[in-house]
């Protein structure tokens, strides 16, 4: 098994765009996998997705471009073996606030000696047969959430945890963290807190990746020295779609109704 987004990362040649997946519907996760995306995550912490869910959406986009992540509902090393088996290539874990939160992720992610992943790996080895086995350590990846103020505080410690292949902003929870209004991305407390998030990447060696709300602020990120960033979620796009659509055939100018807020 080959983990192309991870291999973006880790080569850092390109920017790796991705694609959030908060529906659970195989037509728009159809379309989406055929967009040309790095990678797409389905989200079960925030997204209207289960794990039964999950199981239907991996196979639809088994043999396209997009390396599979998921956002797990917490860092639960049960959960995160269990999306594993279902045939995904990595995880983002949310609220991650120190190292031995970070190792306890990264653990779960991998088989002995490097960790305590249970073996039994459904759908990978329906695919890919013991070949799987011999590759998973090295191309699951496990991506951790800053995005509280213990979070960062720790940020460089989390960013050295052994195994780790990335730190992943959650904007909107940082802000939480920081006492500044959610929303505020340009807050100098904001803007410094991801300025140290990312010179932790650096340091580490590891990706530093960004939700993305939108694509502007995906862009100002990826140009701004991030590896990842999602870039929109199905809802949004299919949301921010339909607005346009609506607004152009009232002939409305679309610079007004352009949403400024942020959308899940
Ligand atoms: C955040 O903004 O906190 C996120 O986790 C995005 O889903
Ligand atoms: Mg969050």
């Amino acid at each position: 098994m080959k983990n192309h987004a991870l291999t973006q990362w880790r080569e850092r040649r390109e920017p790796s765009y991705g694609a959030w997946l908060n529906l659970p519907d195989l037509y728009t996760t159809e379309c989406i996998a055929r967009l040309g995306f790095d990678w797409v995550c389905i989200d079960l912490q925030h997204g209207l997705i289960d794990y039964s869910h999950l199981l239907a959406l991996v196979p639809a986009l088994s043999g396209t471009k997009p390396t599979v992540l998921v956002r797990v509902t917490s860092n639960d090393a049960g959960q995160i073996g269990r999306v594993l088996d279902a045939g995904v290539h990595g995880v983002i874990v949310p609220m991650v606030n120190t190292p031995t939160e970070a190792a306890s992720a990264v653990s779960a992610c991998r088989y002995p000696p490097q960790g305590t992943r249970s073996c039994g790996p459904m759908r990978d080895s329906m695919l890919e047969g013991f070949e799987y086995l011999a590759t998973a350590n090295s191309q699951i990846a496990c991506v951790a959430m800053i995005e509280t103020r213990e979070g960062l505080a720790n940020v460089k410690a989390i960013a050295a945890t052994p195994g780790l292949d990335g730190l992943f902003i959650g904007p909107m929870d940082l802000c939480y963290g920081l006492g500044v209004a959610p929303g505020s991305f340009d807050d100098p407390a904001f803007i410094e807190a991801v300025e140290q998030i990312k010179q932790a990447c650096v340091d580490a060696g590891i990706a530093a990746g960004m939700f993305g709300y939108n694509a502007a602020l995906s862009r100002a990120a990826l140009a701004d020295g991030f590896q990842f960033s999602s870039i929109g979620s199905d809802a949004n796009f299919l949301r921010d779609g339909a607005q346009r659509a609506f607004d152009t055939a009232r002939g409305l100018d679309e610079a007004k109704t352009a949403k400024a807020q942020p959308s899940y």
